[in-house]
């Protein structure tokens, strides 16, 4: 999140024809090893044209955005933030984006009709919070249900708080502290097939990432230099309870075909905000937000920890400055959640959420996706 929100739909068209008019490739070049760079990205359509968009919202009785789904007894549920529109115009670090609570979205198939829950959680309910409710995640374990979410502790430093239900569509009930030793933001809870569950997070600018360069809060922005390595996700084992963390956070590498570390000012590539892991044939997917870039990037590992080869492009910009994105499967076929802001006509605070279905090459690399039609 950035305080270059003021490029609204005009700035991320004029991106968009920026990166179309500058890169002489097609955007369905969907080899491994795609840089970001090499991705034409159709500029979106104006709000006006809603017959260009490739898919619709899945709600637009409420503004929603970062979806994280999961499949928990074969029913997709999707995770999202709940926009709202907060009067807040200062935009540093993501201001704007000020929402008060959660609800959940649910689904038998995609294409279906979508049940929107009433109110999951709400900021009042978090006894260490005083704002700023950004992407939620979710898990289940044993039958029971944990919603895991970021928000701004009293001190207006982003930690990341868990809640427990017996459903999962909520009420869930925040743990009174916030996870120890977490911090920033876009928790995102992965399980594997030995059982283990991780939480990947962070995100930078007004994520706060870059103030914990030090392993401790520095409340001062500190990116790295040109020839320094990007900031990292964050990855932590969760304790048997999934409460805490089991072990201190670890860096998440991404390095390049070379295995060279993505540097910092490699914008087009580097890692921003909104990690998302899943498996395919054995091997770990990395997706995550680019940021100002506004890509949704993705690099593949061996193990949960890493370190993960960049591959290419999930999915090109999309209308509004954020991008933020989940990859579930349901009944054998991959799904891609993202949202853009058609609902908003451009407004980047006020989002709604969208799927679509992702293919998976038999060289294991992704198609990207284009979320706008010709
Ligand atoms: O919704 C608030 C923030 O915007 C999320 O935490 C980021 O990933 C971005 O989508």
């Amino acid at each position: 999140m950035t305080n270059q929100h003021q490029f609204l739909i005009a700035g991320v068209i004029a991106g968009s024809l920026f990166i179309t008019g500058c890169q002489d490739k097609s955007p369905t070049d969907t080899t491994a090893e795609t840089a970001a760079s090499s991705v034409a990205a159709a500029p979106p359509p104006t709000p006006a044209d809603p017959a260009l968009f490739l898919n619709q919202p899945l709600v637009s009785e409420i503004y929603t955005a970062d979806p994280s789904a999961h499949v928990f007894n074969g029913k997709i549920y999707v995770y999202p933030s709940h926009d709202i529109e907060s009067g807040i115009t200062t935009d540093g670090e993501g201001d704007k984006f000020d929402m008060k609570d959660y609800r959940v979205l649910s689904m038998d198939s995609l294409g279906g009709p979508v049940t929107l829950h009433d109110e999951a959680l709400k900021l009042a309910d978090v006894p260490w919070a005083s704002r700023q409710l950004w992407a939620p995640d979710a898990a289940e374990k044993d039958g029971k249900f944990f919603l895991y979410f970021p928000a701004k502790n009293k001190d207006g430093i982003f930690q990341i708080g868990a809640a427990t239900s017996d459903s999962p569509t909520g009420p869930f009930k925040a743990e009174p502290e916030p996870i120890k030793g977490s911090f920033s933001v876009d928790p995102a809870v992965f399980k594997d097939d030995d059982g283990a569950y991780y939480m990947y997070f962070g995100g930078i600018w007004g994520g706060q990432l870059q103030r914990w360069a030090t392993g401790s809060y520095v409340a001062e922005d500190k990116y790295p230099a040109s020839n320094e390595p990007a900031y990292s996700p964050k990855i932590a084992r969760m304790s048997d309870d999934l409460l805490q963390f089991a072990e201190p956070p670890k860096d998440v590498q991404i390095i390049d075909g070379g295995g060279v570390p993505l540097l910092g000012t490699d914008t087009n590539r580097r890692f921003f905000e909104a990690a998302w892991v899943h498996k395919f044939n054995g091997k770990y997917y990395l997706s995550y937000s680019t940021g100002d870039t506004h890509y949704i990037a993705y690099a593949i590992g061996e193990t949960p920890y890493g370190p993960f080869t960049y591959k290419g492009i999930v999915l090109t910009p999309v209308m509004g400055w954020t991008s933020h994105h989940s990859i579930v499967k349901h009944n054998d076929k991959w799904y891609l959640f993202y949202h853009d802001t058609q609902l908003s006509g451009g407004q980047d605070h006020l989002r709604n959420v969208k799927a679509t279905e992702l293919i998976h090459n038999d060289d294991g690399s992704i198609q990207t996706v284009d979320a706008y039609l010709d």
